[in-house]
């Protein structure tokens, strides 16, 4: 699938989605699951690999500090592909593209964007700066780091001053998850089917934990 920008001059950066079928029964996730995998992995490879054409504008901004984030940020795109929403992904730095950043935000409902989500490692300013321009909410996705083990990530999103909410998730790849699936709930409040997705979500969530259950017990009474 082809990059799509959303009429922003930088054309190398984004990666989008146009999502295809409609139907996201739990039974047939996990085939979807990695079929999305590789199309997340798709978006990342040049868009000359291939000819699909988007159709469908995206209403979740995924936005991130680095392409060093993308590994992180893959979860919550493969979870947004999941459930069918489309989305555009870019890399975007308050810090070393602030004007850049600055545009995007503050354009970014006029161009039809419901939600944006915003990860960054270190000194996370981007989700913070991204909610300072746009009546959206925003997620923040705080990114793992070597030197404090995220920390810094978390404590730079999570700790918005009153005025300006940035809705921060877990650091790292369950945080990618929830973002994605928080995203979810939110357009879900005016999206029927999305709604019901997200309603087959859990209920695969409890057979699963169901299934982990039945096979501790049944190794936990062959030991004894
Ligand atoms: P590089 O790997 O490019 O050096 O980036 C990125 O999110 C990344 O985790 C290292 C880290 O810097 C972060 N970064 C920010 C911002 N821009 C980049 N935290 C920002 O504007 O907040």
């Amino acid at each position: 699938m082809p990059p799509r920008s959303q009429g922003d001059d930088d054309s190398s950066d984004p990666q989008s989605s146009d999502k295809k079928s409609s139907d996201k029964k739990p039974k047939k996730r996990k085939a979807r699951k990695k079929a999305s995998r590789k199309r997340a992995a798709a978006k990342a490879a040049p868009a000359s690999s291939s000819t699909e054409v988007d159709v469908r504008k995206p209403v979740v901004a995924v936005v991130m500090g680095s392409d060093s984030d993308y590994p992180v940020v893959a979860k919550c795109i493969e979870t947004l592909e999941e459930f069918d929403i489309p989305y555009e992904a870019r890399v975007i730095s308050a810090h070393r593209t602030p004007e850049k950043a600055h545009k995007f935000a503050s354009t970014a409902r006029l161009k039809g964007f419901r939600i944006v989500i915003a990860a960054a490692g270190g000194a996370a300013h981007l989700a913070g700066v991204m909610a300072s321009l746009t009546t959206l909410p925003v997620i923040g996705i705080p990114i793992l780091t070597t030197t404090l083990g995220g920390a810094d990530s978390l404590y730079s999103t999570v700790q918005m001053p009153g005025g300006v909410p940035v809705a921060t998730v877990a650091i790292g790849k369950a945080g990618a998850q929830n973002a994605a699936l928080l995203a979810a709930e939110i357009l879900a409040l005016n999206d029927d089917r999305l709604h019901d997705s997200l309603q087959a979500f859990r209920a695969a969530m409890r057979r699963k934990v169901a299934e982990k259950n039945a096979r501790l017990r049944e190794m936990i009474a062959d030991q004894g």
